[in-house]
């Protein structure tokens, strides 16, 4: 039996601190994927406030009942329930110290990475003037620890302890996205540190495939589109009528009785298996509308699973001139080096390209009709965001997402 659940997402550092720390004890944590959102609806529901009242991740729920939120406290919960664990040192100084460089880690490193790397993968608003500072900020404080490593093995004592799986953990995107080839042959200690860590058995049956990347992830602005340059208006011609705005070939189809954002709230508001997919297949008419599997179909050019969900989003942007006529929910699957995209979108009429062409690479993606009745399962699957996807009998799960609503 599970010794408790653990709210969070497997790609957190956060929850991965935790996951690990359980896996050193042999302790069994049930994973509840939870967003890294706290305005999500389940973050704010009443039921995750008792767990977490800020509706962050991660937060502990025992098998007991006992509640934890704040990551810290979790990893020491974790670890110390062994009660002849070394993870949490000799004495009571060592114990101090494990503290010390916990804290260190959840409030100088984390925060410091977090505001420099989340704008550049999507994640947040990107300003070059705070990500500038904050990278400063990031790379002053982990020269603590290339100091401190440079005259210690580990970061208390002579063996691991949580401060180690702590801190790595909460380093694992930090490796990923900024701290390049060029950052780790300039600090060699907090470099073999790392790989020591992420190598010992607990961490990698937590994380398989850390990423080290090659070159730091650069922030890529958005295409502008060009602006049609203004005509100078002639005086003697009247004005011309202005031209009409060239309608969606969907409008043709008239008025469904499906209404879209009706489903669009239901979706948005209630819970998908229980509540949302009994209403859509008892509303759903095949006559108005079509569900479609999408793929993207270069899989094999997908490398991190932040990146490839970044293209969900980017593709789902690109829809926009069809938001009155699609609905759907897009999701990457996989680890990192190993990941697929795969989605099911509801569309006006029963061709697709009306539908899909607004976005200009439409072509990059595979579609195929679905079977309301045969398909059901697969479509569920798809909005439900609970189940890792099987092909050729390999598991693929489940890591994030984006809903074109
Ligand atoms: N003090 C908390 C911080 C938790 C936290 O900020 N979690 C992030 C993810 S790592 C989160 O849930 N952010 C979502 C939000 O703030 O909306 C801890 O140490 O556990």
């Amino acid at each position: 039996m599970a010794f408790g659940k653990l709210y969070g997402l497997p790609d957190n550092p956060r929850t991965i601190s935790i996951l690990v720390a359980a896996k050193s004890n042999g302790l069994d944590l049930e994973l509840v994927k939870t967003e890294a959102d706290s305005n999500a609806e389940f973050n704010r529901s009443a039921e995750y406030a008792k767990l977490s009242p800020l509706g962050k991740v991660p937060a502990f729920e025992g098998e007991n009942g006992f509640a934890l939120s704040e990551a810290i406290a979790i990893a020491v919960y974790v670890t110390s329930q062994n009660e002849k664990t070394t993870l949490l040192g000799k004495t009571k100084q060592d114990y101090a110290s494990i503290l010390r460089w916990l804290s260190y880690a959840n409030s100088e490193l984390l925060p410091r990475f977090g505001g420099w790397y989340r704008p550049l993968m999507g994640k947040d608003p990107y300003n070059k003037k705070n990500v500038e500072e904050t990278s400063k900020a990031a790379l002053k404080n982990i020269g603590v620890l290339e100091k401190h490593l440079t005259a210690n093995t580990f970061i208390v004592g002579e063996r691991i302890t949580l401060a180690d799986f702590f801190t790595a953990a909460l380093l694992t995107r930090a490796f990923a996205t900024v701290l390049d080839k060029n950052w780790r042959s300039n600090n060699p200690a907090v470099t073999r540190w790392f790989t020591t860590v992420i190598n010992q058995p607990p961490f990698k049956a937590v994380v398989e495939n850390p990423v080290l990347i090659e070159q730091a992830i650069q922030y890529t602005p958005p295409k502008k589109e060009d602006k049609p340059k203004k005509e100078q208006p002639k005086e003697e011609k009247p004005a011309e009528p202005k031209p009409e705005k060239p309608k969606h070939p969907l409008e043709a189809l008239g008025k469904p009785k499906l209404a879209l954002d009706e489903w669009k709230r239901f979706y948005s508001n209630e819970d998908t298996r229980s509540a949302a997919m009994p209403w859509f297949w008892e509303h759903f008419d095949p006559e108005e509308w079509s569900l479609w599997r999408v793929q993207f179909k270069y899989n094999n050019e997908l490398k991190l699973t932040f990146m490839a969900n970044n293209l969900i989003g980017g593709f789902q942007t690109r829809l926009e001139a069809s938001r009155k006529y699609i609905f759907g929910a897009h999701s990457v699957y996989g680890v990192n080096y190993d990941c697929l995209t795969r989605g099911v979108y509801m569309i006006r009429g029963q061709e697709h390209l009306p539908a899909f062409d607004v976005a200009p690479d439409w072509e990059s993606y595979d579609f195929t009709k679905l079977d309301p009745v045969k398909d059901r399962k697969e479509i569920e699957d798809m909005w439900a965001w609970d189940t890792s996807v099987f092909i050729d009998g390999k598991e693929y799960p489940w890591v994030d997402g984006h809903v074109f609503k």
